[in-house]
């Protein structure tokens, strides 16, 4: 999938040297216009670089922490069926992580060097994984509307210019179109089940609301980095576009199972554009930046994990070891 391109830091380092040549600027700027791919070892702007670190690091710790939510309800799922698909799921986004990461270690940031920087606080992740899941009917919420949102965003950022950033959200697309289903299972089943069965859906999905809202992004008008990433054919939708293509694909479906959302101004225009009230960006920018209700508790959590597999990673490591043969 990487082709085997790792670059290290220093060699990363090395390549950007060149960074201010403008002909090289010219001739990286119309292959990406022409729609070809970017691979680890061509030539490319400092900063379409740095941008996809961040961009790739940042997806890559939200799939890690967003297993956390759905994680603490496997052992308290309805029934054994639901269980059973709950662990899929989890362990899917944990296999998301690993291809995330890997893909982001091809532009020469090391994964040693990501983890420690989402541990410190330093990388930002999905606003959404700070929110906590209180009741079953929350897991149906991330599984059918978190998944939705996030495949209305991989598909596009599956069309973008960087190779291997590319091919690893191909691949994670087809694991979440099954999470959408087995979240669209759940959901309806809740929204069709009994009157608390419906009042715990509805409620999970007033607290949903907002943040799924944030998921996009902040406005275009707000957004720091969309005019580049436009530019470098990273991003092929701005933040709003695809926010109004998640409404228009899902509040109908919402709407139809008799559910409501909490906002008297939701309403799709007569451009086509959805409008709602102000999803309040103070609290966006409060969860982003660690004041969000479950920020300490996620990093409490992976700085736990990071400690406890130390002894299975330093074994791993231990090139002089001899490898044991299995008896079978
Ligand atoms: N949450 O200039 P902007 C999943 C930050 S996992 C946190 O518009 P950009 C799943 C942004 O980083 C899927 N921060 O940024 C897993 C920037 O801050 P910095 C997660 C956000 O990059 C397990 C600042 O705000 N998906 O589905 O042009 C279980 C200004 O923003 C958020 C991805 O990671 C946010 N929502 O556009 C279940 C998608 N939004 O870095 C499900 C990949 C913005 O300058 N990422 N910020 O400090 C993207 O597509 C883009 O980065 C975004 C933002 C559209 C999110």
């Amino acid at each position: 999938m990487y082709g085997n391109a790792y670059i290290s830091p220093e060699e990363a380092k090395q390549m950007q040297s060149q960074q201010d040549d403008p002909k090289q600027l010219a001739l990286f700027e119309a292959r990406v216009a022409k729609g070809e791919k970017v691979e680890p070892g061509d030539w490319m702007p400092t900063d379409y670089r740095k941008q996809l670190i961040r961009m790739i690091e940042q997806h890559a710790h939200s799939e890690i922490v967003g297993a956390l939510p759905e994680g603490t309800w496997i052992t308290r799922a309805p029934n054994f069926r639901r269980k059973l698909a709950l662990i899929a799921k989890v362990q899917d986004e944990i296999g998301h992580g690993q291809l995330l990461y890997s893909a982001a270690e091809t532009l020469g940031k090391t994964r040693e060097q990501m983890l420690a920087d989402l541990l410190s606080g330093k990388s930002k992740y999905s606003n959404v994984f700070n929110y906590p899941a209180k009741t079953w009917a929350d897991i149906a919420v991330i599984g059918f509307l978190v998944d939705g949102a996030a495949i209305v965003n991989q598909v596009i950022n599956s069309k973008g210019s960087y190779g291997p950033y590319c091919r690893a959200l191909e691949r994670i697309c087809y694991e979440e179109s099954f999470h959408l289903k087995q979240g669209h299972d759940n959901f309806v089943y809740l929204a069709t089940g009994t009157p608390q069965q419906r009042n715990m859906l509805q409620e999970a999905l007033n607290r949903w609301y907002r943040p799924l809202l944030h998921f996009f992004g902040p406005s275009d008008k707000a957004s720091q980095h969309s005019e580049k990433l436009m530019k470098w054919r990273v991003k092929l939708a701005s933040n709003d576009d695809m926010r109004n293509q998640f409404l228009d694909q899902y509040v109908p479906k919402i709407l139809e199972l008799d559910l409501t959302l909490p906002d008297p101004n939701l309403k799709k225009n007569d451009a086509g554009i959805w409008e709602f009230s102000d999803p309040d960006w103070d609290e966006f920018k409060r969860v982003i930046n660690g004041d969000g209700p479950c920020n300490a508790e996620r990093l409490a959590v992976r700085r736990y994990a990071e400690e406890a597999g130390r002894w299975v990673r330093n074994a791993l490591m231990r090139k002089e070891e001899k490898y044991v043969v299995p008896l079978a």
